[in-house]
C-alpha cells in the first residue's frame, strides 16, 4: 500500500503522520514513528484524519456571485480570478492600496503564507494583511519581543523530559496538545520528584494531573506572576549572577512587585496566599523550571503583560537556555510559527523583521526587487473588520479561516462582511459561516492534497506532502494566490518582470529561505532535499550548520541592542468588561478534546461527537441550583452584544459565577452565531489580540416547553446540509452527526410553541420518515406527544419524537448499534416513556479509539476495578491515551478510593 509521510493538520504539536492510500483515496493514518514531535503517537483527532478524507462537504469548483442578493453560480478558475483581479485593481486605482485587505491563517503552509504576504506588501503596497494568529499567538509574540528581544521560542519538547518543575498556565494541554501531554505524563512517571503546577480558572483534565492547581479568577495572571516574583525575591531564590550578567531592569521590577504580596495577590486572584508562595518556591528552587502556556494568557486585553510577567520569572531565576528550562509558548495552529517567520501580519515583515524599522523595510524591498515596502502599519484583525464595516476597506480576501465564526463579537463581523463590496473566500469546505458571505468562493486543496512546509511549537520545520489528488477543481492556496497575483500585476505594473515566478512550492520555499539569511531564524542550510533525507529540522539552521538548535540563548546572549534580556514592568489590570448586576457571570470559552475550531473537518467524523458531542453551556451546580436549572434544561445566555441558547450541563470544573462554552459551535451545528455572539472585541494595546476568554454575561432559564428530537442513519453529511437552514426556525435547535458502524444525524429542537406541521413534514422528508410503508406512528394529540419510527428490515433507521423526548438517549444508542426490534415496536405504540427491557443509554464515550462509554467504565468501577483492571478488561485508554486523564479522574473519584 503506498504510504506518504506528512504532518497532522490540526494542532501545533505538529505530529508526523504516515498516510496510506489505495486508488487515490486515503485509507489510513498512522503516527510516524520517526517524527521527533510524536514518535508514532497520535491523539483522537490525528488518528481519525483518514475519516475526514472524503469529498463530502468539500468546495469542489469556483463559484461567483454577480450581484449581492443573488445566489453564487459555478464558474471557471480563469473567470473567477479575472473577476477578482479586475475588482481589486479597480478599487486600488480609485481608493488606494489600503482599500483592500487579506485575512489569512496559521493553518496555511509557509509557502502559501509567503505568497500572500508578498502579494499584499510587495505588489499591492498595503500592510493590510493579518491573520487568525492575531486571535491566537500575537500576545506570545509581543511577550517574547518585550523581554527576549525577538519572537524566539527558546525551548523544545525534549525539555519536558529534563524539567524538574513544570508550570502550565492558561493551557488545557490534555485537550489542546494531547501528544505533548502524554510526554508530560511519561516525564512524571519517570521522575516522581517532578512538580506540576497548573494555573487555570477551570479544574481541567490538565489540572487533574497537577500537584498544585491554582484556579485563578479570569485575567488575574499578572498579579499572580508578580506575586510569585515577590516571593522569589523575598526568599532569595533569584539568580543574582544571571540577572547581573544577562538582563536589565531588575531593580525597577523589584520595586514594582513590592506591593504584590502573596496576600494582595490572593485577594485579586481568588486563590490562597500559601499556594502562591508554594508555586513560587517550587518554581524558584528547582534545578530546571519549564513553563507551558497558551490562550488563557494570550486571549486577554493584557495578554502581552501576562506573557512578559511569566517570562520575568524565568529571567529572574535563570531558568532559560538550559535543558528542562524556559518559557514555552505552545502554538495552537499547525503553522502559527511559519506565519510569524514569513512576517505575514500587519505589523511584521519577512524573517522576523519589523515593519517600523526603515532599515528592515529597505532590506525586504531589495530582496523582493521593488522600490519600497509601505511603512504605514496595516490593520489588525479586529481593526480590519471594523474598517470593512466603515467602508474604508472595500475588498477582502479570506483564506483558510472562518472569521464569521471565530472573531469576537460575531454580529459586528457579519455586518462588516455584508457591507464589503467584494468578499473572496478560499476554502476547503463549501459550507462554513464565512462562505455564506463569499462573492467569490475558491475551492482549496487541503490536508493530504498539498505540498509545502510547516513549523511546529518547538521551531521544527516539517515537510507536508501530497498523498492524493485534490477533489474536483480544488487548488493549493499558494498556486491560486500566485495566479491571482499575476493577473493583478498585469493590471497594476504591466511590462515589468513578475514578482511571482513560482512554479512549485519549493520555488517559494527557496525564496523565503533567502530572506532569513543572517536573521535569528536563519534557515539557509535547509532545503526540501535535506528535509527529505534527514527529516524535520529545528531553526536556526544556517548554511554550513550540521543541525538545528534545540535550545536558544544557551550563552545568555539575547537579540537586543545590548545583548541583555529586559524585565517587563506591568501591573494588574482587570478584564475589559466588568461583571455587574445585569451581567453577573463570567463567560470563558475554549476547546473540547475531540473538536477543531469551526469543525469544518472534525465535524465530518461522527465518532468525534461521542465525547462532549452536543452543544452545551457548563455551569457550577450552585449556579444551576440558584437559577432552578437542571442538567439539560435550556438556558439563554446574553451579553451586551448578543445571545445564545444552549442546554445547561452541570460541571464541577468551573468556578461558581462562571460559564464555560466550547468555542466550536457555530451556525452549521447550532441555531445562532455561536459563542462569539457573546464575546467582546476589546484587545490588548500592544499585541492587538482580542479578549476572547473573558466577557460578562447573564443567564436565564429558557422556557421552551415544546421539544423535538429527530434522528436518522445514513447520509449524515447530506442530511445535515439539508437540515442546517431549518435551525433558525426554532427557539433552540442543534444538528450533529453521531455513530460508528453506521453514521447518523441528530436534530434537536425546542420552542415556546409547537412547530407547524409543514415544518415537521420537511424534517420527516429529509430523514426519510415520509415512507409510510416502513414508518409506524403514535399520536397523543391531547398531550401533544407524537412518535414516528421507521424500521427497515431489522434496523431502526429513523425516529422523530415530539413532546416527550427522554427516550432520545437510548434510541440513539440503539440506532448506532444493531439491536432486536421486537420490543421497540411495542414501545412505539405505547404511551409510556420507559425504555423496553435491555435498552440502557451508554452515555458519553470516554475512550474514542476503543469506543468505551462512561457507563461501561462506571459499571466496572462499581465492580471494584482499578485503572489497570479497566485497561485490561475494557481496553479503554490503551490506544492513543487522550482519555487517560479523564479515566484516572473517574478512578480517583470512585467510592472505594474515598
Ligand atoms: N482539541 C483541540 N485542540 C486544539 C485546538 C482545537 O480547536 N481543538 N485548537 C488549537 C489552537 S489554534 C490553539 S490556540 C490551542 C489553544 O489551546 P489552549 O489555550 O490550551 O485551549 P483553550 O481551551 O482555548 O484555553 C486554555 C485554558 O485557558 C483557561 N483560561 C481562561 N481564562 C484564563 C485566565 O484568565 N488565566 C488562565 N491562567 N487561564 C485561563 C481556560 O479555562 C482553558 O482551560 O489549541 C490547539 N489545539
Ligand atoms: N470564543 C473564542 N473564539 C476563538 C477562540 C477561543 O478560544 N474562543 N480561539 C481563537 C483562536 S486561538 C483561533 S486559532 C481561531 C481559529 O479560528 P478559524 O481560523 O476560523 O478556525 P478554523 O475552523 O480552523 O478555520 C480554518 C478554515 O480553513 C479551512 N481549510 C482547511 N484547510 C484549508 C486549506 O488548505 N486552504 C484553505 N484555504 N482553507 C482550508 C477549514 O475548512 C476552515 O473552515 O479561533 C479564535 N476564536
Ligand atoms: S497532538 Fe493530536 S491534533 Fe495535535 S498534531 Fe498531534 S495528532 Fe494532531
Ligand atoms: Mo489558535
Amino acid at each position: 500500500m503506498p504510504a506518504v509521510r506528512s504532518t497532522c493538520c490540526y494542532c501545533g504539536v505538529g505530529c508526523g503522520v504516515v498516510i496510506e492510500t489505495a486508488a487515490d483515496r486515503i485509507t489510513a493514518v498512522k503516527g510516524d514513528p520517526d517524527h521527533p514531535a510524536n514518535f508514532g503517537r497520535l491523539c483522537t483527532k490525528g488518528s481519525t484524519l483518514h475519516l475526514t478524507a472524503s469529498p463530502e462537504g468539500r468546495a469542489l469548483y469556483p463559484e461567483l456571485r454577480r450581484a449581492r442578493g443573488e445566489p453564487r453560480e459555478r464558474t471557471t478558475w480563469n473567470h473567477a480570478l479575472d473577476f477578482a483581479a479586475e475588482r481589486f485593481a479597480a478599487i486600488i486605482r480609485e481608493h488606494g492600496p489600503d482599500a483592500v485587505a487579506f485575512y489569512i491563517s496559521g493553518q496555511l503552509l509557509t509557502e502559501d503564507y509567503y505568497v500572500f504576504n508578498k502579494l499584499a506588501k510587495g505588489l499591492v503596497g498595503t500592510n493590510n494583511v493579518d491573520t487568525n494568529s492575531r486571535l491566537c499567538m500575537s500576545s506570545a509574540v509581543a511577550g517574547y519581543k518585550a523581554t527576549l528581544g525577538a519572537d524566539s521560542v527558546p525551548t523544545c519538547y525534549e525539555d519536558i523530559d529534563h524539567a524538574v518543575c513544570i508550570l502550565i498556565a492558561g493551557s488545557n494541554t490534555a485537550y489542546a496538545h494531547p501528544v505533548l501531554f502524554r510526554r508530560i505524563e511519561d516525564a512524571r512517571a519517570k521522575n516522581p520528584d517532578l512538580r506540576l503546577i497548573v494555573i487555570d480558572p477551570r479544574a481541567t483534565d490538565t489540572a487533574s494531573l497537577a500537584d498544585l492547581h491554582l484556579p485563578v479568577l479570569p485575567g488575574t495572571d499578572v498579579a499572580l506572576f508578580n506575586a510569585m516574583l515577590h516571593v522569589l525575591v523575598w526568599d532569595g531564590l533569584v539568580d543574582q549572577q544571571f540577572i547581573r550578567a544577562h538582563t536589565t531592569g531588575f531593580d525597577v521590577l523589584k520595586e514594582a512587585v513590592r506591593e504584590y504580596t502573596p496576600q494582595a495577590a490572593s485577594d485579586i486572584c481568588g486563590v490562597p496566599a500559601e499556594d502562591i508562595v508554594l508555586a513560587a518556591r517550587w518554581f524558584g528552587s528547582s534545578n530546571a523550571s519549564l513553563s507551558l502556556y497558551c490562550q488563557g494568557l494570550n486571549q486577554s486585553t493584557h495578554g502581552t503583560d501576562s506573557n512578559a510577567t511569566l517570562i520575568n520569572l524565568h529571567l529572574a531565576t535563570g531558568h532559560i537556555g538550559k535543558p528542562g528550562a524556559g518559557p514555552f509558548s505552545l502554538t495552537g495552529q499547525p503553522n502559527a510559527m511559519g506565519g510569524r517567520e514569513v512576517g505575514g501580519m500587519a505589523n511584521l515583515l519577512s524573517a522576523h523583521r519589523n515593519l517600523a524599522d526603515a532599515g528592515h523595510r529597505a532590506e525586504v524591498a531589495r530582496l523582493w526587487g521593488i522600490d519600497t515596502v509601505p511603512d504605514k502599519p496595516g490593520k489588525t484583525a479586529v481593526e480590519l473588520f471594523d474598517a470593512v464595516a466603515k467602508g474604508e476597506v472595500k475588498a477582502i480576501w479570506i483564506s483558510c479561516t472562518n472569521p464569521a465564526h471565530s472573531m469576537p463579537d460575531a454580529a459586528r463581523v457579519r455586518e462588516a462582511l455584508k457591507k464589503a463590496e467584494l468578499v473572496v473566500v478560499q476554502e476547503a469546505y463549501r459550507h462554513t459561516d464565512t462562505t455564506a458571505f463569499a462573492d467569490v468562493l475558491l475551492p482549496a486543496s487541503s490536508w493530504g492534497e498539498k505540498e509545502g512546509t510547516v513549523t511546529n511549537s518547538e521551531r521544527r520545520i516539517s515537510r507536508v506532502r501530497k498523498a492524493v489528488p485534490a477533489p474536483g477543481e480544488a487548488r493549493p492556496d499558494w498556486e491560486a494566490a500566485t495566479a491571482f497575483a499575476r493577473r493583478l500585476e498585469e493590471r497594476l505594473r504591466s511590462g515589468r518582470p513578475t514578482l511571482f515566478p513560482y512554479r512549485s512550492p519549493e520555488d517559494v520555499f527557496n525564496e523565503h529561505r533567502e530572506t532569513t539569511r543572517g536573521r535569528d531564524l536563519d534557515i539557509t542550510g535547509l532545503s526540501y532535499g535535506l528535509l527529505e533525507s534527514r527529516g524535520p529540522q529545528q531553526w536556526p539552521f544556517p548554511e554550513g550548520a550540521e543541525s538545528g538548535k534545540p535550545r536558544l540563548f544557551e550563552d545568555g546572549e539575547f537579540p537586543t541592542p545590548d545583548g541583555r534580556a529586559r524585565f517587563a514592568i506591568a501591573g494588574y489590570r482587570p478584564p475589559a468588561e466588568k461583571t455587574d448586576a445585569r451581567y453577573p457571570l463570567r463567560l470563558n470559552t475554549g476547546r473540547l478534546r475531540d473538536h477543531w475550531h469551526g469543525m469544518s473537518r472534525s465535524g465530518q467524523v461522527p465518532q468525534l461527537f461521542d465525547h462532549g458531542g452536543e452543544p452545551a453551556a457548563y455551569l457550577h451546580p450552585e449556579d444551576m441550583l440558584r437559577r432552578g436549572v437542571k442538567n439539560g434544561d435550556f438556558v439563554r445566555i446574553s451579553s451586551r452584544r448578543g445571545s445564545l441558547t444552549l442546554a445547561a450541563a452541570e460541571s464541577i470544573e468551573v468556578r461558581p459565577g462562571h460559564v464555560f462554552v466550547p468555542m466550536h459551535w457555530n451556525s452549521q451545528f447550532l441555531k445562532g452565531h455561536g459563542p462569539n455572539a457573546l464575546t467582546i472585541s476589546a484587545y490588548d494595546p500592544v499585541s492587538k489580540q482580542p479578549e476572547l476568554k473573558h466577557a460578562a454575561v447573564r443567564l436565564e432559564k429558557a422556557d421552551l416547553p415544546w421539544r423535538m428530537v429527530a434522528m436518522a442513519t445514513g447520509s449524515s453529511a447530506a442530511r445535515r446540509e439539508a437540515l442546517q437552514p431549518l435551525l433558525e426556525q426554532f427557539d433552540f435547535a442543534s444538528c450533529v452527526p453521531f455513530g460508528r458502524e453506521r453514521d447518523a444525524v441528530l436534530f434537536r429542537a425546542a420552542s415556546r410553541e409547537p412547530a407547524a406541521a409543514e415544518l415537521l413534514a420537511r424534517i420527516d422528508h429529509i430523514l426519510g420518515l415520509d415512507d409510510e410503508s416502513e414508518t409506524i406512528r403514535y399520536l397523543d394529540s391531547r398531550r401533544n406527544i407524537s412518535k414516528s419510527v421507521r424500521i427497515h428490515g431489522e434496523a431502526l433507521v429513523a425516529v422523530r419524537l415530539c413532546g416527550e423526548t427522554a427516550a432520545c438517549d437510548w434510541l440513539k444508542d440503539t440506532m448506532a448499534g444493531a439491536v432486536s426490534l421486537g420490543d421497540l415496536r411495542r414501545w412505539v405504540l405505547a404511551p409510556m416513556a420507559r425504555p423496553p427491557a435491555g435498552f440502557a443509554p451508554q452515555g458519553r464515550v470516554v475512550c474514542n479509539c476503543l469506543n468505551v462509554s462512561e457507563h461501561a467504565i462506571r459499571q466496572a468501577l462499581d465492580g471494584g476495578a482499578d485503572l489497570s483492571a479497566l485497561q485490561a478488561r475494557l481496553k479503554c485508554g490503551t490506544e492513543c491515551g487522550s482519555c487517560l486523564p479523564e479515566i484516572k479522574r473517574m478512578v480517583a473519584a470512585r467510592p472505594q478510593a474515598a
